[in-house]
């Protein structure tokens, strides 16, 4: 009884670079803990990522290496749908559907394009502009209730929502409407410019903390990040690089501002910097040990992620049956 009560969330991360501090603070750590009270499905969305031009090969190997730091960040194939968005091609399948569904003007609006198109001036290709139809259609295929997103996602999940209605309109009731699920965890920041969120494709390594960093690497980051010239750590307006080492520091050791700043007390930003980097490396050595055990059993991984498409495919297959019927294709 309890069962049929669970919610369904989707979320997905994408194969762009080992994944940052940020994303596993801010994203995949909570599905980890989010797969015990959900219906949950989880995907490395290899299509979004060609957004963006990727070196084959590369991407290749970063497509399994991602899938393999999920599960090693404590997502379960047992307890999730743990899958790869092109093995399960109704994906591309809804999302034209969508796009025929989704307005140039809606498009338009949206910050990430904008973004990424100044980001990338030379490569401001069709998929980077129709990106969330085919996002919206992620979500939609598996009736998500809720998805869990970063503050950065929220318009994406807005037109996904007005997308869904206006088809709902149309065509009578197919989709349901996702909700956002804005997890509480704040943004992290990079480490060189505090101003700027941590990401996998900062082409300046210092700024970042990935996942499968060494410990000394992780300490030397730290060491470096960015303060200012004050002495005091203190969570405050206009204290960026503080502000953030200490959201790290409390998102790892669970203790409160308060107490951060109490047991540093006179204590001066060296010996904060270097307990933040040690607490951050411990934290992820086991993480790092899951995923080189992974990465040495690839038969395990390939059932994982094939079993993972096969139970994709059966929930999406059904939506996209509805959405052929509804729009009036012929049955093949
Ligand atoms: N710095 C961050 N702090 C908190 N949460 C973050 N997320 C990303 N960066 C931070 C969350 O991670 C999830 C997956 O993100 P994504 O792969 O879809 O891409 P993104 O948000 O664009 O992340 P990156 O690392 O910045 O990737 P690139 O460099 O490729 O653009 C999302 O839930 C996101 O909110």
């Amino acid at each position: 009884m309890e069962e049929q009560k669970k919610k369904v969330i989707l979320s997905g991360i994408q194969p762009t670079g080992v994944f940052t501090l940020g994303n596993y603070l801010g994203a995949v750590r909570n599905w980890a803990q989010m797969q015990e009270d959900f219906h949950s499905a989880y995907m490395i969305a290899d299509l979004h990522a060609l957004t963006v031009r990727q070196e084959p090969a590369d991407f290749r190997k970063r497509i399994l290496s991602c899938y393999a730091l999920l599960l090693a960040c404590g997502v379960d194939p047992d307890k999730s749908v743990v899958f790869i968005q092109s093995h399960v091609p109704a994906h591309a399948q809804l999302g034209w559907v969508l796009a025929c569904n989704t307005q140039f003007g809606e498009l338009s609006r949206m910050t990430q394009f904008k973004d990424k198109a100044a980001q990338h001036a030379d490569n401001i290709n069709a998929g980077l502009f129709t990106y969330p139809a085919l996002m919206a259609a992620d979500i939609l295929l598996y009736q998500a209730d809720l998805v869990p997103v970063g503050v950065d996602q929220k318009q994406h999940l807005e037109l996904t929502r007005d997308v869904a209605s206006r088809f709902n309109g149309i065509y009578g009731n197919t989709f349901t409407l996702p909700e956002p699920y804005i997890a509480k965890e704040a943004k992290i920041m990079s480490l060189a410019d505090p101003l700027k969120k941590m990401s996998k494709s900062d082409p300046n390594p210092n700024g970042c903390i990935t996942i499968l960093d060494e410990p000394g690497t992780i300490v030397r980051k730290f060491k470096r990040a960015v303060t200012d010239s004050e002495t005091e750590v203190c969570y405050r307006e206009g204290k960026d690089g503080i502000n953030n080492l200490m959201t790290i520091y409390a998102a790892v050791t669970g203790l409160s501002m308060d107490q951060i700043t109490a047991d540093f007390a006179g204590r001066g930003y060296g010996d904060f910097k270097a307990a933040v980097g040690e607490v951050v490396a411990e934290h992820l050595r086991p993480v790092r040990e899951r995923y080189a055990d992974l990465m040495n059993n690839k038969d395990y991984l390939t059932e994982c992620y094939r079993k993972g498409a096969e139970q994709a495919a059966r929930i999406a297959h059904r939506t996209l049956e509805k959405v052929y019927k509804k729009v009036g294709l012929l049955p093949a």
